[in-house]
């Protein structure tokens, strides 16, 4: 197993759209199990593979405390959604930046597991919103997409001169 490369906003290939996956194989297996690794060690509780470089329709979840519920999801869609939930939320792809993003807050999706097999799982409260997001990501969706045009543009600033520091 090893860990994968984050990339940080404001990355241009964070905005590429991802695309079905359409083979099951040892491949694609390899990949979500160094996606887990790459969320566990972050530490994070979610990751889509747009954030790793690879524009396929796949992500991974964890929101338990022990990190002993993960949950992989391919070609992911939600089929139902209801109510309003407000969260503070973060991203990997952002580091040290939160905000607060309004999302549904009961969804079902519809999606398959690594060896292709169909599933279906009803989410509420972190694990919707985290789903939510991740599924916006395979869009080339980002969480500041939900703020203002100013504070997106801060955050991107702010984000910029971190990383002209880092390297
Ligand atoms: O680790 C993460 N935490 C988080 C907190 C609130 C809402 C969403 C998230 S997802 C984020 C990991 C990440 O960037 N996934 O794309
Ligand atoms: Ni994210």
């Amino acid at each position: 197993m090893s860990t994968l490369n984050i990339l940080h906003f404001p990355d241009p290939r964070l905005r590429i759209k991802a695309k079905p996956v359409e083979i099951f194989d040892a491949a694609l297996r390899t990949l979500i199990d160094d996606m887990f690794e790459t969320m566990y060690a972050a530490p994070g509780v979610g990751l889509a593979a747009t954030q790793v470089d690879i524009h396929k329709r796949l992500l991974v979840v964890d929101v338990s405390e022990d990190q002993d519920a993960p949950h992989a999801f391919v070609n992911p869609r939600i089929v139902t959604r209801g109510g309003v939930s407000v969260h503070d939320e973060g991203c990997l792809s952002f580091p040290g930046i939160y905000e607060q993003v309004e999302r549904e807050s009961h969804i079902t999706v519809v999606a398959q597991d690594g060896d292709g097999q169909p599933f279906t799982l009803e989410a509420e409260g972190l694990m919707a919103v985290c789903i939510q997001h991740e599924i916006d990501h395979l869009d080339g969706k980002l969480f500041v997409d939900y703020i203002s045009e100013l504070k997106r543009g801060r955050i991107r600033k702010k984000l910029l001169k971190q990383q002209r520091q880092a390297s």
